[in-house]
């Protein structure tokens, strides 16, 4: 009798520990326990983050799919289906090359105008893409800003446009934007100081310049490391619509709306981090949507998208060819 008490107390001390150690306790299937809460919450952040970071890694890469569907297996996400479409445009297409006709009748004819392009199969296999929310007409995501001094009205070919290009900040040639699926032009409301406005092109076309590579392509700091996301005023990040933005900030002008009417819900970006915070914090969804909502919050402030810039008060719009 005594013997099979022991017996008891040996198995109960067994499962104490088998309990205390290890946490997030692992179920027979190999997937964690998300019934209850973690009773390591720091060990289990740091499992959620590390398959997190392989997923972010693998963004733009063909282990994406498969990286993805581990995750999703494992904590029961759906990254996998939401990201499918994303990743097949961007694998789809080429840098910018529409079947369309080229749009002959694209206005060229104002300082600064800004440019905005969007449309799927325009869709650049790069971040700005999944990133930019598209709830408008057209899914703008692209843009730049004219600078007319530098358009020759006899070659279509000459770099003119301010924007972003693999090495960072660069020239778009009016031949490009007239090969866009989805365009519109906006000009500025009012009439700009037209010297001021060329000393703000002429800053900007420091970075610009084919000769100036010491600046990276990118929408994040360090990669893609989606909780760093650049700032509008960072100087060696550059994304296209933050290129335009900068040429309006140096004028004197801020481009960037921040318009509610941008719905951040409706973004590969938002998808990432909701997928990410509903992990981590799967235990309480207030806690998961607060950190979602300061996340949007904040990035909201530091990102200038194409369509923050479509809503601006300082733009009107002059010309659009929606043609899918
Ligand atoms: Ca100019
Ligand atoms: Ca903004």
């Amino acid at each position: 009798m005594k013997k099979f008490v022991w017996i008891i107390v040996a198995a109960a001390a067994l499962f104490a520990v088998s309990c205390s150690v290890g946490q997030p306790a692992v179920q027979e299937t190999g997937k964690p326990d998300m019934s209850r809460m973690p009773e390591d919450i720091g060990q289990w952040e740091a499992e959620v983050n590390a398959d997190f970071e392989r997923v972010i890694a693998a963004l733009g890469t063909d282990e994406a799919l498969t990286v993805m569907n581990e995750y999703d297996t494992k904590y029961g996400t759906n990254l996998a289906e939401t990201f499918l479409p994303e990743i097949n445009a961007a694998r789809a297409s080429g840098k910018g090359s529409s079947n369309y006709p080229p749009l002959t009748d694209l206005p060229v004819n104002r300082d600064g105008a800004i440019y905005l392009s969007g449309g799927a199969t325009d869709l650049v296999g790069n971040v700005i893409g999944w990133v930019a929310p598209k709830n408008l007409p057209g899914g703008y995501y692209h843009g730049g800003a004219l600078d007319l001094n530098k358009a020759d009205p006899n070659n279509p070919d000459v770099p003119c446009v301010q924007t972003a290009i693999p090495k960072g900040a660069g020239y778009e040639t009016v031949n490009d934007w007239r090969g866009k699926v989805n365009v519109c032009v906006l000009n500025p409301k009012t009439t700009l100081d037209a010297a001021k406005l060329d000393n703000a092109q002429n800053q900007m076309d420091y970075y610009c310049k084919p000769s100036n590579t010491n600046m990276e392509y990118g929408f994040f700091k360090n990669a893609i490391n989606i909780f760093n996301v650049v700032t509008k005023e960072d100087m060696y990040t550059w994304y296209c619509t933050k290129v335009a933005w900068h040429v309006y900030n140096r004028y004197g002008l801020d481009i960037d709306s921040n318009s509610t009417l941008v719905d951040f819900t409706k973004s590969g970006l938002y998808g990432l981090v909701s997928a990410y915070y509903k992990t981590i914090y799967f235990y309480s969804s207030s806690k998961a949507n607060a950190a979602i909502n300061a996340y949007v919050a904040d990035a909201r402030k530091k990102i200038v998208l194409a369509e923050e810039i479509m809503l601006s008060p300082h733009l009107v719009k002059v010309y659009e060819k929606i043609r899918e």
